[in-house]
């Protein structure tokens, strides 16, 4: 297949490119290099150090072989995406392109506003694109679980057989997100569920939970492959940033009670799961909905699990909760369909967190201690992050 992965530049979109790309698909990556943007606003940086993505590219080519086509620009540039389109013809379209993180999403207005613009508009393009280009092709989009929230309910994948006053339907699952990022992935769903029904597109939404790890069979080819990891308290993750912290002794910082419970995934998961949405694509005119995580974990076991894998002693601590989320909740997700296309799930384990603290080890000189504590307030409208 022709696969274009959009935010191919990062975190995800990286290792991603390199497992299609070494499954034999012709791939080729936009992106417009914003995520680098924010570390300088943030005075941070991936705890790994990571390449260029042209210099990445090069590497590739010479480690295996392969070619991996670069595109630079923005998806909300409509020209950009037309033309990318255009120019590669892609089957598949794998969007990763958007601002991803929570507390970026919460700092202020002009933070909020740029997430849901930066998102909700590149996708709008993307579907336009689609539609008048060739609406053959397989939109492959990544929503997150936070879409869903923590209803006291079973959570099903993106869609719900409804009973009410005697009649039945099947409407999309009610949401209830925690943060304006959360929800601008909730509007984006809700705009290709939509294009599916008038255009007939075909779209395959990704609802994500959070990615742990760092490596992939790819990307420990050469190091200049390293895919970026995020440590701070804006853009890490929280099993993420729980190795770091164990690492340099620092307490692991659980926000509120932690019995916040989360979907969560090995990142070499991520990349098999996109790959099966990939290869198995959804029908004309068809909104299919998976649930891509494999464990649900509390925030107070994943701290437990950190700590028992730790060799040192390591403290866990209690944080006044700087979000406004439930801390005990029901949670019970179905996630069948991609274990139905062929998922065998790496399980969080040992070994992964063990390996995860030799990465963490290798780079501590580079982390900047103070971007460990959170400081973006979801009851804040302003938050004191920028003039830090
Ligand atoms: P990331 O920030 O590392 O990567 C996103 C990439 O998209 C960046 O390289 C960025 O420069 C690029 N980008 C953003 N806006 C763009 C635009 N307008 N035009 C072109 N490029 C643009 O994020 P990630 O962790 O790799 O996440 C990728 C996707 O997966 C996101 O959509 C995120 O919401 C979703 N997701 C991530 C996680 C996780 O735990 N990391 C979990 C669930 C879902
Ligand atoms: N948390 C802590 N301590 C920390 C960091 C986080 O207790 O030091 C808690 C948070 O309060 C939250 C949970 O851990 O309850 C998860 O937080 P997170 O920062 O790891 O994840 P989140 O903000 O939800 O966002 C991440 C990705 C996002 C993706 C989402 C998947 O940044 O792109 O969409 O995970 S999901 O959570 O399923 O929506």
């Amino acid at each position: 297949m022709r696969i274009l992965v959009l935010g191919g530049d990062g975190y995800l979109g990286w290792p991603t490119a390199l497992h299609l790309s070494q499954r034999g698909h012709e791939v080729a990556v936009a992106d417009n290099f914003v995520r680098r943007q924010y570390d300088l606003e943030m005075g941070v940086d991936s705890l790994v150090p990571i390449e260029s993505l042209q210099t990445r590219a090069e590497v590739w080519h010479s480690v295996t072989g392969k070619t991996i086509e670069v595109h630079v620009g923005d998806l909300t540039d409509a020209d950009f995406t037309y033309g990318t389109l255009r120019a590669f013809r892609p089957d598949t379209v794998v969007h990763f392109a958007e601002q991803r993180a929570a507390p970026y999403s919460m700092i202020d207005r002009k933070h909020a506003v740029y997430t849901q613009v930066n998102n909700v508009t590149g996708t709008l393009n993307l579907l336009y694109a689609i539609a008048e280009i060739d609406r053959d092709i397989h939109l492959v989009k990544l929503g997150t679980m936070g879409e869903y929230g923590t209803p006291n309910i079973d959570i099903e994948e993106g869609w719900l057989e409804v009973e009410h006053n005697g009649r039945r339907d099947r409407v999309l699952y009610p949401k209830r997100p925690g943060s304006f990022y959360h929800l601008s992935k909730v509007h984006d769903s809700h705009n290709i569920e939509f294009a599916c029904r008038i255009w007939g597109l075909r779209a395959t939404d990704l609802n994500q939970g959070v990615v742990y790890g760092q490596q992939t069979p790819e990307t420990v080819l050469d190091d200049r492959l390293a895919t970026r990891f995020d440590y701070d308290a804006v853009f890490g993750t929280v099993l993420n940033r729980f190795v770091i912290q164990a690492v340099l002794g620092h307490p692991l910082t659980v926000y509120g009670t932690g019995g916040q419970t989360r979907g969560i995934l090995d990142i070499r998961d991520t990349v098999r799961c996109v790959q099966l949405a990939c290869e198995n694509p959804a029908a004309a005119g068809e909104f299919r909905v998976f649930n891509q995580m494999t464990q649900s974990l509390s925030v107070r076991r994943i701290a437990e699990t950190v700590a028992e894998c730790f060799p040192n002693d390591v403290e866990i601590t209690r944080l006044d909760n700087p979000r406004v989320e439930r801390e005990e909740h029901y949670y019970n997700v179905t996630h069948t369909g991609l274990v139905d296309l062929g998922l065998v799930p790496h399980l969080l384990s040992d070994t992964l967190i063990t390996s995860l603290f030799d990465v963490a080890k290798r780079h501590a000189h580079r982390v900047r201690p103070r971007a460990l504590s959170p400081r973006v307030h979801w009851r804040q409208s302003t938050s004191p992050v920028q003039q830090s």
